[in-house]
């Protein structure tokens, strides 16, 4: 067994791999990320780290964790030291980030993360919580106040030591200390969800008006939320991936990320006071995100969801063998066909080739997805994803047949056993309603979905009364029940 990857461990590091740039000991903290996983250590924290190796080192950044104490028990005998390894069929990319200062997790340490978002030093934070940490209610636009833990913040936020659990609790607590300083704030939200930055604002400022309508107006007037766009293929790690690791590094790495070559990261230029220079090391700064969001969430991550869900139904473990069946990839490509009319230019991009680059990356063996984590949450991400495309086009007189094929897939998926008859666990926040609802209902297809859209909260009004497109789910999750996912699948590509 290999040594451990550390600064004091640093020496024996593999010579062709590229170690830190600086001096991680050096330096001050910007920046402090809410939601540690693969997704951002691969992303906002490569980015940083190229800007720390740049000389910028005010930007190191305090990750905290809102849940479980898993990646700071890995990270911190590392000294917050991990590699990233990009993988391709053509490359392979090994280098070390330091830009990480140290893991805080919340549910041990609730006040000390409020102090430092509150601290003077932070200029920013950064936000990967997932759809579902953003607490909205079921219309996706306002806060869930009914939401027991956003309850118990609001409870907390009014005793003198406040130890909130959820991102706005925490956002908001810290703002109440940061109106005695005065000191600006910016928020940058890196979750897929649309106008996040505008969505993390309704949310930060409804829970404070719930609580202080001064307060509620101080955040309007000195925090700012950023919208932006990120974009990089992270999936899960496995024992292997460390073992694999560990012959290149000559050292064990234990939080080593797993990532495509390709990354992106758009972001709106609303900084309330000092900004990282992100755009020195590839993010770009814009003044509206929202055709960025709009393209990526619906070209790259619709397909991925309907990979997920197909790919799955099909018997594929992995998004890149789902992405190679024959079948699944002309599905995908009669999906993007329809997806492309509602996607704005975006500058610069040629939105052909984008729908084409991203089948590539979807076919890289050497960064496995499962299809299963793709597909946890569908209630939180479908919206944004498939039916507010569904939604522009209805508006054109277009049912979208794929979409419509791809929410069946969805709707059969929540049944929870697959066409061989194994049980298998639906991750959602809304499992126990989804499922129940899909499995009582098997032999009723259209109030199988019409229930399954109404629990989920997916649709707008305007979508859960188009009966033409409700209707066109019915008719290919009947086809799904009679014939199989395959055949149906096939029956479409047909006609
Ligand atoms: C994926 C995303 O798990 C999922 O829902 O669709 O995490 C996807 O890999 C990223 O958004 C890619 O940027």
């Amino acid at each position: 067994m290999e040594q451990l990857l550390s600064l004091s461990t640093l020496d024996k590091l593999n010579p062709n791999i590229k170690g830190l740039a600086y001096d991680k000991n050096a330096g001050s903290v910007g920046i402090v990320h809410i939601g540690i996983g693969a997704f951002h250590r691969a992303h906002q924290a490569v980015f940083t780290n190229d800007l720390i190796a740049l000389g910028d080192n005010q930007w190191k950044i305090t990750a905290v964790s809102l849940r479980s104490a898993n990646v700071r028990n890995l990270m911190q005998p590392q000294d917050s030291v991990y590699s990233v390894v990009e993988r391709s069929d053509e490359q392979v990319n090994v280098s070390l980030v330091g830009a990480i200062q140290d893991v805080l997790v919340a549910p041990e340490l609730p006040q000390q993360v409020v102090d430092v978002i509150a601290s003077s030093q932070t200029k920013v934070v950064t936000l990967t919580v997932t759809e579902k940490g953003y607490c909205r209610d079921k219309s996706g636009l306002h806060l869930d106040l009914n939401n027991p833990d956003i309850q118990a913040d609001l409870t907390s936020l009014t005793s003198a030591k406040a130890s909130p659990k959820t991102m706005p609790g925490f956002i908001v607590a810290a703002c109440q200390k940061r109106q005695s300083t005065g000191d600006k704030l910016t928020v940058v939200s890196c979750d897929n969800l649309p106008s996040n930055g505008s969505v993390t604002k309704t949310m930060v400022l409804e829970f404070a008006a719930a609580l202080d309508g001064q307060l509620a107006s101080w955040i309007e007037n000195n925090v700012s939320f950023c919208n932006s766009m990120v974009d990089r293929i992270v999936p899960a790690v496995s024992e292997q991936d460390v073992c694999d690791v560990a012959n290149v590094l000559g050292l064990t790495d234990k939080s080593v990320v797993i990532t495509e070559p390709f990354k992106q990261w758009v972001i709106e230029d609303n900084f309330a006071s000092d900004k990282p220079q992100w755009d020195k090391v590839g993010a770009l700064f814009v003044k509206d995100v929202t055709v960025y969001e709009d393209m990526k969430l619906r070209l790259l991550n619709g397909a991925h969801s309907t990979l997920a869900y197909i790919g799955f139904l099909m018997g594929y473990e992995y998004i890149h063998q789902a992405v190679t069946d024959k079948t699944c990839l002309a599905f995908v490509k009669a999906l993007h066909a329809d997806v492309l009319k509602t996607v704005e230019d975006v500058p610069g991009i040629d939105l052909e080739e984008y729908a084409s680059t991203i089948i590539a990356r979807f076919s890289n063996s050497k960064v496995p997805y499962k299809t299963t984590q793709v597909a946890t949450d569908g209630s939180q991400k479908l919206a944004q994803r498939l039916i507010s495309p569904a939604e522009i086009l209805s508006k054109q007189g277009i049912i979208s047949r794929p979409i419509a094929l791809v929410v069946a897939s969805w709707c059969r998926f929540l049944e929870s056993v697959d066409e061989q008859g194994n049980a298998y666990t639906v991750s959602d926040p809304l499992a126990d309603e989804l499922v129940g609802i899909a499995q009582h209902n098997k032999a009723d297809e259209i109030t199988q979905v019409k229930l399954i859209l109404e629990e989920s909260g997916i649709c707008s009004d305007a979508m859960l009364q188009d009966s033409n497109f409700i209707d066109q789910v019915r008719v290919f999750l009947k086809s799904i029940h009679d014939k199989g996912i395959g055949n149906t699948v096939k029956q479409f590509l047909a006609q």
